[in-house]
């Protein structure tokens, strides 16, 4: 009898949760807790971390997982990899729902680099308007470059002192095209900085950085452990054994 944990917090995980739902299969939706009030799920929800790989191991054994779909957003690393770790340890079916990296489209000036201190030491000398919409946990590098003026785009108001002066926007997407140039026209944003996210739900922050002729700074992705890897809500549930109205 299938008994699925989905690792969720993406608009992905929202999507396969709500098919799962329709499905009528057994499921448990998981949140890390990183946001005040989490969107409704239409399934049992946890949220919190599990404590680690043998926390991860301990909750899959007592709830009596079946089946894991890790549909975290593609820099949710940790978490990724506990879930590789947990399910060899518990010798669990694991899938990850993971949506493709942007490309590169004809008119995009993005600068490449590897991670969020890379991106910092990206930017100009000369004092710039930055739009920052990398969240709330990963921005302390760019404290090293104190004079630049900052608009940040946060799920939930700041609750600590930011490491460097800044405008806090507070939004939790998605976005559209149109608020997006509304926002950095408003600000007279000179450069944005972006993690290479995929999906729909952040890339109109890219489309408008290309309309205004905008340079972005574009994190690439943690490299993530080898495990099944799909694009689709249709393919997890075709691994799960159950086709559905989507067509698989
Ligand atoms: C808690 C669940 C939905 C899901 C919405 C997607 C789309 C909007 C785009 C920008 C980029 C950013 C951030 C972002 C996006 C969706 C999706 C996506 C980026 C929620 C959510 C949780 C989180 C956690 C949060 C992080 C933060 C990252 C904001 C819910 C809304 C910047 C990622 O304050 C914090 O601690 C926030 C932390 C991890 C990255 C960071 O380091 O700050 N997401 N985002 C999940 C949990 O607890 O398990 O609250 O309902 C989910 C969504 N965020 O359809 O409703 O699916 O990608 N999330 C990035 O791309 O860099 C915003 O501003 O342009
Ligand atoms: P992370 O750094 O990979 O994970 C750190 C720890 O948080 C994990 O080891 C785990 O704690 C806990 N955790 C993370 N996701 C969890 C989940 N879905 N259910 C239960 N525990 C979870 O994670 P993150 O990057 O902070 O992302 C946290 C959440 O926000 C995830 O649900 C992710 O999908 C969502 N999100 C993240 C981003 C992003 O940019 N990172 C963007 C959009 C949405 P334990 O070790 O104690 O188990």
């Amino acid at each position: 009898m299938t008994r699925a944990l989905i690792l969720g917090g993406t608009s992905d995980a929202g999507q396969l949760a709500a098919e799962i739902a329709r499905a009528g299969i057994d499921a448990v939706y998981s949140y890390g807790g990183r946001t005040r009030a989490p969107a409704d799920q239409p399934l049992p929800t946890r949220i919190g971390g599990f404590g680690g790989v043998s926390g991860l191991a301990d909750y899959i054994r007592c709830e009596t997982i079946t089946h894991v779909i890790d549909a975290t957003h593609p820099f949710a690393a940790e978490m990724s990899r506990n879930a590789v770790a947990a399910c060899a340890e518990t010798g669990t079916p694991l899938i990850a729902l993971e949506r493709a990296p942007w490309a590169k489209a004809p008119g995009d000036n993005w600068i490449e680099v590897m991670d969020v201190n890379a991106a910092a030491a990206a930017l100009p000398e000369s004092p710039a308007k930055v739009f920052l919409a990398i969240g709330r946990q990963h921005i302390a590098p760019f404290a090293a470059k104190p004079q630049h003026a900052y608009t940040l785009r946060f799920v939930d108001p700041p609750e600590a002192s930011l490491p460097f002066a800044a405008d806090v926007i507070v939004s939790r997407g998605p976005f559209t095209l149109q608020s997006e140039l509304e926002t950095m026209c408003a600000r007279g944003i000179a450069w944005v900085v972006a993690r290479n996210s995929g999906g729909e739900g952040a890339h109109a922050k890219i489309d408008a950085a290309r309309t205004l002729g905008l340079p972005v700074i574009m994190i690439s992705r943690p490299q993530l452990p080898q495990r099944k890897r799909v694009e689709s809500v249709a393919e997890v549930m075709q691994w799960l054994g159950h086709r559905t109205c989507l067509g698989a």
